[in-house]
């Protein structure tokens, strides 16, 4: 069942629905893919990451493997797909295995002798799997790394995976703004994080992109918290950092909030966060690298006297996956191209007294940036 889109007037020119029966997406999809490994003299690619599978040719299940070569895509999975692969799988054929999927897939390898040099990626597939592949495959196959490949091609979205991904956003938004209404002193860390699971679900979500975090008083200096059955009190600082999977793609937001009126300090770190982000937001556009963007946020935090404060990166790739390329962090050099999305969230933490951090999921426009996320960025009190 698809989520009800009939509210508003704004007709949505990219649903899923428009876009999967030409499958034009996937075929681009798929030639990028076979000019990248003709460059890197493979005849094949073995594709086991299942955001890879699904980017490639739509199949969805939990148990997959595709073969892409010159000339054919070939989708191995069991039986319990049948029915999800004949409906969702576009460009490749489909092969329902009995005795295994690497057994199967390693003896299609075998059999087509063309395929001597195959691509795999060495980060999506365990010790033990590669052995029993490789046995499948025989002598004949030699097997070499492929570079991330298929990575690489998901960096920069489409339009369609955009209109997606801004549906995500405004999916994880509108969480945020009704989960504002419940915190209070009193109710606990889990409570929250249960409520935000819970509106998201509502929502249309397949569900949270990662382990919804909610972290109140000092805890909020820890960035990333477990939530747990700590009762909010009054006068301190809550950290509410969440994303939501929304046909396939992930949102990521934080917003910090204050029980209370917040006192000169508070306000103060509160800028100096919200300036490091606009900072950092003001240095993307297409041909800027990912790490003048960390640049940036860590430059405005270092005037304000707060660098030693942020520990971590000011943002990352975010896709079909809440971590994916470009990486946004000290040095990267990762050229900045319109329709990549990251996110931008500089943050700072102190010890024993709590963190604060601020962030956006953003689209790299012609000239500059979109923000996808939107809930209001000024200093909430509650
Ligand atoms: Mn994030």
């Amino acid at each position: 069942v698809k989520q009800t889109r009939e509210k508003g007037p704004r007709k949505r020119p990219f649903s899923i629905s428009s876009l999967d029966p030409s499958s034009a997406p996937r075929k681009l999809r798929l030639a990028r893919l076979r000019a990248k490994l003709a460059d890197q003299r493979a005849d094949a690619i073995f594709v086991s990451s299942l955001h890879n599978v699904s980017y490639l040719c739509g199949f969805t299940g939990s148990a997959a493997a595709l073969v892409v070569d010159e000339a054919s895509a070939t989708l191995f999975t069991d039986s319990r797909y049948t029915f999800q692969a004949a409906e969702e799988v576009r460009g490749a054929r489909v092969r329902i295995t009995k005795k295994g999927l690497l057994a199967e897939a390693g003896a299609y390898l075998r059999s087509r002798r063309a395929i001597r040099r195959i691509a795999y990626s060495e980060a999506q597939l365990a010790v033990a799997q590669h052995h029993a592949l490789r046995k499948a495959a025989g002598a004949g196959v030699r097997w070499v790394d492929d570079g991330n490949a298929v990575e690489f091609l998901r960096i920069v979205k489409d339009v369609g995976e955009i209109a997606i991904m801004a549906d995500a956003a405004t999916l994880i938004d509108s969480v945020v703004r009704a989960v504002y209404k419940q915190i209070k002193p009193g109710i606990s860390e889990l409570d929250i994080a249960a409520e935000i699971d819970y509106q998201m679900r509502r929502k249309g979500a397949a569900g949270p992109s990662f382990e919804t975090i909610v972290a109140s008083g000092e805890r909020s200096a820890w960035p990333h918290a477990r939530p747990t059955n700590r009762r909010l009190g009054k006068n301190e600082l809550v950290l509410l950092d969440q994303g939501a999977i929304l046909r396939g793609y992930c949102s990521d937001i934080t917003r910090t909030v204050f029980l209370g009126e917040s006192p000169q300090r508070v306000r103060r770190l509160y800028h100096a966060v919200w300036e490091a982000q606009q900072a950092a937001k003001g240095a993307i556009r297409p041909g800027a690298t990912a790490g003048d963007v960390d640049q940036a946020a860590r430059r405005a935090l270092e005037r304000a006297k707060l660098g030693p404060y942020f520990m971590h990166s000011t943002g990352h790739g975010l896709g079909l996956e809440v971590h994916e390329g470009p990486r946004v962090g000290k040095g990267s050099t990762a050229v900045l191209q319109e329709g990549m999305v990251i996110t931008v969230e500089p943050g700072i933490y102190l010890e024993g007294f709590g963190g604060i951090r601020i962030e956006d999921d953003v689209v790299v426009t012609r000239n500059g940036y979109r923000d996808l996320t939107t809930a209001p960025r000024e200093l909430l009190e509650l």
